[in-house]
């Protein structure tokens, strides 16, 4: 049995999730796998229980059990789960197409998730008054500067190559399940990408596939 562990809150505009424990979430929807959710709370994060460092020693979410061996890290799961679990496979099999894989997927982890999404998503986790404004005008700004031109680029030369409805790679893989969590934020900030129309419909055609239900800030939490 699998059980992934995360923290997701209910507010009035929605269920706010971990950015990175949703990129695994995406996969184990993507792979039909049956799975349960430890939700823990957001302070955990801040307070790293011992508990929490016992499974992953930098007390962060996520982290997933899966029998008796426990994993941390959203991308070493994902790469893990496609591992152990092949079907539907979600890597290339040329080296230099998985080679492309693995360094969108760490431009996401490092210029988005960990780099200019928080000064965004971390304020809509506060109340309304206390939110960081300034913060949040800076991580706009710095996503239109210096992350969404190259996401630009990159589908419009995937799309070049294919019939301009293709993800990342051009078939859905390992790549996108983090730049889903950027939907997923962007879908709570209303952020507005008229300047980037390929993102805009690579987004939108992420938000329709089965698995972004799993994240969504409208699917409520489970009981
Ligand atoms: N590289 C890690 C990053 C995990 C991460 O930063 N998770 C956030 C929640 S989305 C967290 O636990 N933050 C608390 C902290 O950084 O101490 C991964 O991909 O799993």
């Amino acid at each position: 049995m699998i059980t992934l562990y995360t923290t997701e809150r209910a507010y009035s505009y929605g269920v706010l999730r971990s950015t990175n424990a949703s990129k695994v979430k995406v996969v184990l929807e993507e792979k039909g796998l049956d799975y349960s959710i430890v939700n823990l709370p957001p302070g955990d994060l801040w307070k790293k229980p011992p508990d929490m460092l016992r499974k992953h020693p930098l007390g962060k979410v996520p982290y997933l059990d899966d029998g008796d061996y426990t994993i941390y890290d959203s991308t070493v799961i994902n790469e893990y789960l496609n591992e152990a679990y092949p079907d539907p496979g979600l890597m290339p099999t040329v080296p230099v197409l998985r080679a492309q894989v693995r360094m969108l997927e760490n431009f996401a982890d490092e210029a988005i998730l960990t780099g200019y999404l928080p000064l965004i998503w971390l304020p809509w986790w506060t109340s309304e008054e206390k939110r960081d404004r300034k913060s949040m005008a800076h991580g706009r700004d710095e996503l239109r500067s210096k992350v969404l031109p190259y996401i630009e680029d990159v589908l419009k030369a995937t799309h070049d190559q294919t019939d301009g409805e293709a993800y990342l790679c051009g078939d859905f893989s390992l790549a996108d399940p983090p730049y889903m969590a950027m939907a997923m934020v962007f879908a709570v900030d209303g952020f507005d990408l008229s300047e980037f129309p390929r993102v805009h419909a690579y987004l939108e055609r992420l938000r329709a596939r089965p698995s972004y239900r799993a994240i969504s800030p409208a699917t409520p939490l489970p009981d």
